[in-house]
C-alpha cells in the first residue's frame, strides 16, 4: 500500500470520524458492535477540566488569544498535536524509507517525542523526595487575632491550602512506612500572599545550626559506595553522626519512638519546630510555636506492620490519604499555637526557645486552637502538583515573622536555592501549584521558564515611565514589615550559646513521659537499629548517649546488643514528665478505620451485608475478604469481594471480623471438616493465609471479632478466644459493636504488655 495514501486516509478518518464508529453515533456510548473494551474510533467530548488543571494564562505577544480555556488544558483536546499545536496523523510509527527501511532523521515528531521523554524526570528533592499531597481549606477561628495581624488568622476566614507529607531520607520510589521523620508542609494561599508552614511530625530537630544540615543528611542517606540502605537510619553513618553530635539525641529518640512509624498521615501531629514571632496590629510581638493536632488522634504502626507494609504495599500512606479523601472521610487538623512573651532572653521556664532541639511541654504552655484544616481534594496530577510544589520557610505574610534560631536562618537560604536545580530556574513561583492567589506585581524579570509576558518598560523604582508603578505599600496597606527587633551588639563568632549545650534533659523528659508499651517499642527500635551497625565503637557511643538519658533505657538496649551498659557521664536531669507526649491512654473516633470481614461463599452473607452497612454508617471502611474475587451469593444478599485471601494482608486492617456460616454449627469452621467442605467457610478456617491474617492482626494488637462459628477460625489460627480484645459474639452486629469500642484506643495495648 502507498503509505502517503494511507496517511491521507487516516487523516480523513480522524477528522470526519471515519466510518468505523459506534452505530448510534453517540460519542462515549459504545454501539452494539463496539464493546467498551474496544479501542475508541472517533473523538469524544473531552472531560471537563479540573479547576487546578488549567494552564498558565498566556498572552500572545502578537495580540491573538492563545485559544479557548479548554485548549489551555493539557491533554484534553480531541486531536493529538505536537508541542507546537500542529495535528498529527500517526504517533506509533517512525517515518521510514519503506516499511523495512531506515528511520529518517527528518521525522520531527519522533525527535520531539523522544527528546521530551528524555527530559521527563526532574531531580528529586535532595531530602523529602517521597511524598503525597492534598488540597484543602483552612478556616480560622479568630482566636489568634489578638496576637497576629495575619489576615488569614482573623475570624472565620477561609484560605485554600495545599499540604504535602513526606519521608525525609528515602528516594522518590521508596516505601512509605520506613522508620523516619515525616514532613508536614502546608501552603496557605492567603489574600496577603503565600504563607508556607514547612514542618515535621516531630517538634524537635537533629541539629541546632543549619551549617550541619548537609552533614546530618550525608550521614543518614545511603552509604556512598554501595548506595545502601535505602530510606533507613539503621546503618553506621547515621549512628556515627547522631552519637558524635549529641544535640541529635532528642530527635533520634523521637525517631526511635512510635512517632517514627505513623499509622497514617491523617494520624500525625505536625510542628513548625522553630519558634516564630507573631506581630499584632499594634506592632506588639509574641513568640510562638505552631502545632497541627489531628482530629483522629496520633497513632502509629507497630514495627512488624511497618516492615510488612514496606513490602506488600509500599504506597501505604499515599494510598490511605487518597482513599480517605476520595471516600469523603476528609482528614482534619486543628492548628494550635503555644505563645510565649517576647523577652530579650527568648526563653520560657528555662527552655531556650531558639534551640530547635527543644520543645515546650504543653502542660507548661497549652496549645491554643486557632483554626481548622480540612483536606478535601486529591491532586489531579502528581507531577504538576505534588512534585512541582515548592515550599519555603521565607514565604511569610504580614503578622508572622522569624526569630534568630540559627537552624531557621540557614533554611531561609536553602529552600529558594534548591528550587533552582530542582525546578530549573528562578521562575518556579509561576508554576500553577505555586502561584499566589493574591495579585503578583514584582519587578523580577526573564530567566529560564519565564511564562509571564510582562507589560511596561520600567521594572525598577522609582520610575517616571510606567506612571510610577509599582508603588510600595505601608503596613496599613498590607505590606510585610519586619518586626523592629533589637539585635544585641556583639562580636562575630562561630559559636553556639551556652544554653545549647544541654543535650540530655529534653530527651529524658520524653523518655519519662512514655507509657510502658511505648518504652518497650523504643528499646526494641534502638536495639534493632544498633544491631544493624557493624562498628563496635558506634554501638558503644550510642549506649553512652542512652546512659545520659536514662539508666533503664541504656541497660535494656545494652542487653539486646550483648554489651555492658555504661554509667552516665553527666548528672541526670530532674525533669517532670509531660503526659501530652504519650500516644497511649486516650480514646479517639474510629472514622476512616478499615475493618476486614473475612468470609467465604458459605459465610453468613446476610450478616456480612448488614455489617458492611453498619461499618459504613459509622464512618469506617468495610473490606470483604473471601477466597477469590467477584460476587458472593446472589440477589439481595449478594456481596462484592474487595480482597482475596491472596491480596489481603493484616497491615491493611485496623480490625477483623470473621463471619460464621449460616445455619450450620460452629463445626463447619473446624479443621476436621475440611475434607468434607473443602471450600467456603471451611477454607476460611484453615487456609494458611487466613491463619496468617488473624495471627498477625492478633500480634499487632488489633481488635478481632467472630460470631456464629467464626471463632473456630480463630482457634485454627492460634488466637485465643478469651484473649484481651478478642470478641466472640452471638451476631455480627454484636461483634462489631464491641470491636468498634476497642478500636477507640487504636490498639489492644494489654496484649503488648502481657507479652
Ligand atoms: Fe528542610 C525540604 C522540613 C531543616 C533544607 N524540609 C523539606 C520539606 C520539609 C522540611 C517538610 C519538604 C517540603 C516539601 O514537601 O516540598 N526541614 C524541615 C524541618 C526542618 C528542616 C521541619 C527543621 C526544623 N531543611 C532543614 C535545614 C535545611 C533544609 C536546616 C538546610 C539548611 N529542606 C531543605 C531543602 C528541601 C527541604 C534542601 C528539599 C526540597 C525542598 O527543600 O524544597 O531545601
Amino acid at each position: 500500500p502507498n503509505p502517503l495514501k494511507r496517511a491521507a486516509e487516516k487523516v480523513t478518518e480522524a477528522v470526519q470520524g471515519g466510518d468505523t464508529g459506534p452505530e448510534d453515533g453517540i460519542p462515549g456510548k459504545p454501539g452494539p458492535e463496539s464493546p467498551s473494551v474496544a479501542e475508541p474510533t472517533e473523538p469524544r467530548e473531552p472531560l471537563p477540566s479540573k479547576p487546578d488543571q488549567s494552564g498558565p494564562e498566556t498572552m500572545s505577544p502578537t495580540g491573538q488569544p492563545t485559544g479557548d480555556a479548554q485548549a489551555r488544558v493539557a491533554q484534553s483536546g480531541a486531536y493529538l498535536t505536537d508541542a507546537q499545536g500542529t495535528r498529527l496523523y500517526d504517533t506509533d510509527h517512525s517515518l521510514k524509507a519503506g516499511p523495512r527501511g531506515p528511520v529518517l532523521l527528518q521525522d520531527h515528531h519522533l525527535r520531539e517525542k523522544v527528546m521530551h521523554f528524555d527530559h521527563e524526570r526532574i531531580p528529586e528533592r535532595v531530602v523529602h523526595a517521597r511524598g503525597a499531597a492534598a488540597h484543602g481549606i483552612f478556616r480560622s477561628y479568630g482566636t489568634a487575632a489578638s496576637v497576629t495581624r495575619a489576615a488569614f488568622l482573623a475570624r472565620d476566614v477561609e484560605t485554600p491550602v495545599f499540604v504535602r507529607f513526606s519521608t525525609v531520607l528515602g528516594s522518590r520510589g521508596s516505601a512509605d512506612t520506613v522508620r523516619d521523620t515525616r514532613g508536614f508542609a502546608t501552603k496557605f494561599y492567603t489574600d496577603e500572599g503565600v504563607f508556607d508552614l514547612v514542618g515535621n511530625n516531630m517538634p524537635v530537630f537533629f541539629i541546632q545550626d543549619a551549617i550541619k544540615f548537609p552533614d546530618v543528611i550525608h550521614a543518614g542517606k545511603p552509604h556512598p559506595d554501595r548506595e545502601i540502605p535505602q530510606a533507613q537510619s539503621a546503618h553506621d553513618t547515621f549512628w556515627d553522626f547522631v552519637t558524635l553530635h549529641t544535640e541529635a539525641a532528642h530527635h533520634t529518640l523521637w525517631n526511635m519512638s512510635d512517632r517514627g512509624i505513623p499509622r497514617s498521615y491523617r494520624m500525625m501531629e505536625g510542628f513548625g519546630v522553630h519558634t516564630f514571632r507573631l506581630v499584632a496590629a499594634d506592632g506588639a510581638t509574641t513568640l510562638v510555636k505552631f502545632h497541627w493536632k489531628p482530629k483522629l488522634g496520633v497513632h502509629s504502626l507497630v514495627w512488624e506492620e511497618a516492615q510488612i507494609a514496606s513490602g506488600v504495599d509500599p504506597d501505604f500512606h499515599r494510598r490511605d490519604l487518597a482513599d480517605a479523601i476520595e471516600a469523603g472521610a476528609y482528614p482534619e487538623w486543628e492548628l494550635g499555637i503555644q505563645t510565649f512573651p517576647d523577652t530579650p532572653e527568648q526563653t520560657f521556664e528555662g527552655i531556650d526557645l531558639l534551640d530547635p532541639t527543644n520543645l515546650v511541654p504543653e502542660e507548661l504552655a497549652p496549645v491554643q486552637p486557632v483554626g481548622l484544616l480540612t483536606l478535601n481534594r486529591n491532586p489531579s496530577n502528581y507531577f504538576a502538583e505534588t512534585e512541582q510544589v515548592a515550599f519555603h520557610v521565607g514565604h511569610l505574610v504580614p503578622g508572622i515573622d522569624i526569630t534568630d534560631d540559627p537552624l531557621l536562618a540557614g533554611r531561609l537560604f536553602s529552600y529558594l536555592d534548591t528550587q533552582i536545580t530542582r525546578l530549573g530556574g528562578p521562575n518556579f513561583p509561576q508554576l500553577p501549584i505555586n502561584r499566589p492567589h493574591s495579585p503578583v506585581n514584582d519587578m523580577l524579570r526573564d530567566g529560564m521558564h519565564q511564562t509571564a509576558v510582562h507589560r511596561g518598560v520600567a521594572p525598577y523604582r522609582p520610575n517616571s515611565l510606567d506612571g510610577g508603578c509599582p508603588f510600595t505599600a505601608g503596613a496599613d496597606a498590607g505590606a510585610f514589615v519586619e518586626a523592629p527587633v533589637r539585635v544585641p551588639e556583639a562580636t562575630k563568632v562561630r559559636e553556639a550559646p551556652e544554653s545549647f549545650a544541654d543535650h540530655f534533659s529534653q530527651p529524658r523528659r520524653f523518655w519519662l513521659s512514655m507509657s510502658a508499651v511505648e518504652r518497650e517499642h523504643i528499646i526494641a527500635a534502638y536495639t534493632f537499629e544498633l544491631n544493624k551497625c557493624y562498628e563496635q565503637a558506634v554501638k558503644e557511643r550510642a549506649l553512652q548517649v542512652l546512659a545520659n538519658i536514662d539508666a533503664e533505657l541504656c541497660a535494656s538496649v545494652a542487653e539486646g546488643l550483648g554489651l555492658p551498659a555504661p554509667k552516665a557521664s553527666v548528672p541526670l536531669a530532674e525533669v517532670e514528665p509531660s503526659p501530652a507526649l504519650s500516644q497511649v491512654g486516650h480514646t479517639w473516633p474510629a472514622d476512616g478505620r478499615v475493618v476486614g470481614i473475612v468470609t467465604g461463599p458459605d459465610g453468613d452473607l446476610d450478616a456480612v451485608q448488614a455489617l458492611r452497612e453498619a461499618i459504613l454508617g459509622a464512618g469506617m471502611v468495610p473490606l470483604v475478604v473471601a477466597p477469590k474475587g467477584g460476587i458472593l451469593g446472589s440477589g439481595d444478599a449478594a456481596v462484592t469481594v474487595q480482597r482475596t485471601y491472596a491480596t489481603a494482608r493484616s497491615v491493611e486492617f485496623d480490625a477483623l471480623l470473621v463471619a460464621g456460616p449460616p445455619g450450620v454449627g460452629g463445626d463447619a469452621f473446624g479443621a476436621r471438616d475440611v475434607k468434607a467442605r473443602p471450600s467456603g467457610a471451611a477454607v476460611a478456617a484453615t487456609d494458611p493465609r487466613v491463619g496468617l491474617l488473624l495471627s498477625e492482626a492478633f500480634r499487632h494488637g488489633k481488635a478481632i471479632g467472630a460470631w456464629a462459628g467464626g471463632e473456630n477460625a480463630l482457634d485454627a489460627a492460634g488466637v485465643p478466644g478469651d484473649a484481651p480484645g478478642v470478641v466472640v459474639a452471638g451476631s455480627g452486629t454484636a461483634a462489631l459493636e464491641q470491636v468498634q469500642e476497642l478500636m477507640g484506643s487504636h490498639r489492644v495495648w494489654e496484649r503488648f504488655i502481657a507479652a
